[in-house]
């Protein structure tokens, strides 16, 4: 403490931003350091914060957008100007996309500079080219205004449908000084910034007049449903009126998959059935065929006479692709315990033909599953190496499991169970490549679980150099990368006979492994199902850093997965004449 009374406390740009967060309660930034915000890095270090440095900012957005899923809170990204922030953008926009609430920091380059285009270093109008990405972005140029700045960012982010925030603080802020009294009075600590959105009563009991006269209802989980935390009572809701569920990617675990009342394994008999569906925190984007067509059931009266419940906080999402008979505004905690006070011992039960019809399919369908994971081929396919996965989850369900890839992506994602809420992190709405390692060091970092990371060998490229940082953080992730020699499969060749591969095709028998080797991690090669056990177990019980290699049939893939239907074919090639 000074004993010099003359001299006035002074703060500064770097301690307000430090002090507003922390008044916040966000103890963690991921990012990646340079001109200007090093150090706030180091500051934000030095004050008790847990700071994660990346290799590449995309992944360091991609972390903080999975840490605000799973906490709740604006996750954080700092990165530096221009190309830093761009490097950015893609996890801001992808975090807004997904509806997680994150903070995209950045440091940009001098307003009176960049605004006459004069040639700064690394110029950019970042404010204007983030607005069309993300819910909101604001500006800070005055270190008093940083407070308010901070508040409105965390406000933005969790209130109403989440979604990523950029903030803008040019260089010039963070050396301005002010007395450090009047900066403590400028902080803002954010008062219920996700406030409770109580739906209407005549919604609701729109709501369950409609599912009260169901013959066929149909309940879809959405990583809204995840996302809320309310998952006493979404289960409550499911378990007291007894209707079958689907749960979408990232609802897999909300109830447990093994579950009675799942209808995962019969998902297309009841989608096409089913007379009313409720959507929980799941839209009718493309992920449900937008509400219509043949997935939704042969074109006909019982597609035309099919009525939508909708539970979601935002407003416009509601006849966003179909007409929604009974729209239930509000958050998805609110809403479901809202329906829950309308729904007693004598709620009707869904008829037991539907119950039996959902049931003869399920078992039929997973009885066929058991007998293709019970397969031991050579090599491995990707059902064999995810029946190890599948075991290993179940054995260990408090472990996070991220996944990406194209088949890697959609067979896991219906082999592998999922038992508890928030376990599953994956491409999301968009599919997008590239979350992988960001996403693990995330789940790694805010929860403390096991991580386990199933990657397609093109997917993990795109973020493998951050197996680095998950060394470096002694993180207990186990990437386990499915080798298959390429994009869908390994065998592709050229068309035109010319010496380059195929573009979808990679180095032949890439050893992965040795990319954690290098960073002191455990590297591993796993060519069947009984290698594979022992190196995740082995991952497991060390929390070492491990990769391994699994090793997978190059022709067992099929191109673009699950998703063939959205892949453009050449018309041209198509049409060509047969040869008489
Ligand atoms: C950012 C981004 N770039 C490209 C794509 C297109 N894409 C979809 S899946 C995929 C990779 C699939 O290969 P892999 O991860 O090896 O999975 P596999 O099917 O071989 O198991 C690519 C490149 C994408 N979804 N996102
Ligand atoms: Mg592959």
């Amino acid at each position: 403490m000074s004993t010099d009374t003359d001299t006035p406390e002074l703060t500064d740009g770097f301690h307000l931003v430090v002090d507003a967060l922390k008044l916040n309660g966000i103890d963690t930034l991921f990012g990646l350091p340079g001109i200007p915000i090093t150090d706030l890095a180091r500051l934000a270090q030095a004050q008790g914060m847990r700071v994660i440095s990346f290799r590449h900012e995309q992944h360091a957005g991609n972390a903080a957008a999975a840490a605000g899923f799973l906490t709740r809170k604006p996750g954080i990204c700092l990165t530096v100007s221009a190309p830093g922030f761009l490097n950015g953008l893609t996890a801001l926009a992808n975090a807004t996309t997904n509806c997680f609430p994150m903070i995209l920091i950045s440091g940009s380059s001098e307003r009176e500079i960049v605004d006459l285009q004069q040639g700064d270093y690394e110029e950019m109008d970042q404010l204007a080219i983030a607005k069309p990405l993300c819910k909101a972005a604001y500006r800070v140029l005055h270190a008093q205004d940083i407070g308010i700045g901070i508040a409105r960012a965390i406000r933005a982010a969790l209130s109403g449908r989440p979604g990523g925030v950029y903030l803008d603080l040019p260089a010039k802020l963070f050396a301005q000084s002010m007395d450090a009294e009047a900066g403590r009075r400028s902080l803002v600590q954010v008062v219920d910034p996700a406030p409770r959105q109580i739906p209407a009563p005549d919604a609701v009991a729109r709501a369950l007049a409609l599912l009260r006269a169901a013959k066929r209802p149909l309940i879809l989980l959405g990583k809204g449903a995840a996302y809320a935390q309310a998952d006493a009572e979404v289960r409550a809701l499911v378990e007291r009126t007894g209707i079958p569920y689907l749960p979408m990617s990232m609802a897999k675990g909300l109830l447990p998959d093994n579950h009675a009342l799942s209808a995962s394994a019969a998902r297309s008999y009841v989608l096409a059935e089913a007379d009313v569906v409720m959507l929980i925190g799941a839209r009718l984007n493309w992920l449900l065929s937008h509400g219509k067509g043949k997935t939704w059931g042969a074109p006909g009266p019982q597609q035309l006479s099919r009525q939508f419940i909708q539970l979601d906080i935002a407003p416009t999402e509601i006849d966003s692709n179909v007409a929604v008979a009974a729209p239930v505004i509000g958050d998805i905690g609110s809403c479901v315990s809202a329906l829950l006070a309308g729904i007693d011992a004598s709620f009707p039960k869904p008829a037991a033909e539907w119950l039996g019809a959902i049931n003869e399919r399920k078992d039929k369908n997973l009885s066929k599953m058991a007998a293709t994971l019970a397969a031991n081929p050579s090599p491995m396919n990707f059902h064999s190496a995810l029946n190890v996965v599948r075991q290993i989850v179940q054995a260990h369900p408090d472990a996070i499991l991220v996944n990406e890839g194209a088949n890697t992506l959609d067979f896991t994602r219906s082999i592998v169970d999922m038992y508890q809420p928030r376990k599953r992190l994956d491409v999301g709405t968009w599919g997008i490549m590239g979350i992988g390692m960001g996403f693990a060091v995330a789940a790694a970092v805010t929860t403390g679980q096991r991580v386990i990371a199933i990657e397609g060998d093109s997917a993990f490229g795109f973020s493998g150099m951050e197996v680095e940082t998950i060394c470096r953080y002694q993180l207990p992730v186990c990437v386990v990368v499915f080798n298959n020699n390429g994009v869908y499969r390994g065998t592709d060749v050229n068309p035109s006979g010319g010496s380059d591969v195929a573009p979808t095709a990679f180095v032949k028998n890439a050893r992965y492994e040795l990319m954690m080797q290098a960073f002191g991690g455990v590297g591993v090669v796993a060519s069947t199902p009984v290698e594979l056990t022992r190196a995740m177990n082995e991952a497991i019980a060390s929390g070492r850093p491990t990769l391994i290699n699994a090793i997978i049939d190059e022709t067992a893939g099929t191109e673009s997965g699950r998703i063939a239907s959205l892949n453009p074919q050449s018309a041209a090639k198509k049409k060509q004449p047969t040869t008489p």
